[in-house]
């Protein structure tokens, strides 16, 4: 067929390629999810129901795409890591980001019921989307560890000050005058004495995030199946890189 005159639009396109052998992090986070946790009457600080929908939204899209090694997911966010030799969609990014982006949010509504049961979806979710590339696995390492490191300070933080409103009757004001210039040690001794709760007892995915890691399983003799599993662990130390070296090998 003979090329059309308007054929030309399309070398204005660009190459949006990413560096080879870099780490390539997607990351989501949910579009004013303060609103959206408020219209859905999310439990505060940690609404159960939601966090395992983000879960196994995420478990959708690293079912999907086989180079994402793994993932981590913490409040309304969630980030996917490709292989640093991935080659998905010739590494284009824009197909990347957006593909991943699309998959999770349809899981999360397509999913939705099953966590929330009765309680309605009441609008459309939206998530953005960005992209970051890590040359070293020391880079990498140190994403993941600054993203767990925020669930922390963001659940130390957000334990106490509902803990303040919801129990003792304090204002938000109150409470955040209250919390203003505290330590982490601070918080942990005026949850205890307070509250009667120890930190360190409250449920692993609370405190830590949520890992995934896809593992091949067998389902019968000769078909197996893939399976996003969710593990609570500390990826700060280095512990947890020495116990799952296979990671950052390549991956077929
Ligand atoms: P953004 O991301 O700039 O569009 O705005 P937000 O509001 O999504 O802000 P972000 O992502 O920094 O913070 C996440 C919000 O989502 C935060 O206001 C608390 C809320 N959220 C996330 N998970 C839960 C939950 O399990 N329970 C409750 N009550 N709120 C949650
Ligand atoms: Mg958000
Ligand atoms: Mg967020
Ligand atoms: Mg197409």
């Amino acid at each position: 067929m003979a090329k059309s005159k308007f054929e030309y639009v399309k070398s204005f396109e660009a190459d949006d390629k990413i560096l080879q052998n870099c780490w390539i992090v997607v990351r989501i986070d949910g579009k004013n999810f303060h609103k959206f946790a408020n219209t859905h009457n999310f439990e505060k600080p940690n609404d159960i129901r939601s966090l395992n929908l983000m879960n196994f939204a995420a478990g959708c899209v690293m079912k999907e795409f086989n180079e994402i090694i793994i993932a981590y997911g913490q409040s309304d966010e969630y980030s996917f890591v490709f292989h640093r030799t991935a080659n998905v969609y010739n590494r284009r990014a824009s197909k990347i980001v957006s593909n991943v982006n699309s998959l999770f949010t349809s899981s999360f509504v397509f999913y939705w019921n099953r966590w929330f049961g009765d309680q309605k979806l009441q609008y459309p979710p939206c998530f953005d989307a960005r992209y970051v590339l890590y040359p070293t696995t020391e880079n990498l390492k140190d994403y993941l560890s600054w993203r767990q490191a925020d669930v922390h300070i963001n659940n130390l933080y957000n334990t106490c000050f509902w803990n303040l409103v919801l129990k003792k009757g304090l204002t938000n004001v109150e409470a955040e005058e209250k919390l203003r210039g505290t330590v982490s040690s601070d918080k942990n001794e005026l949850l205890f004495s307070e509250f009667g709760i120890n930190y360190n007892k409250l449920p692993a995915m609370y405190r830590k995030g949520t890992i995934l890691l896809t593992k091949q399983i067998k389902i019968d003799e000769s078909r197996t199946r893939k399976i996003a599993i969710p593990i609570y662990d500390d990826l700060i130390k280095e512990k947890f890189w020495k116990e799952h070296d296979e990671l950052l090998l390549r991956k077929a």
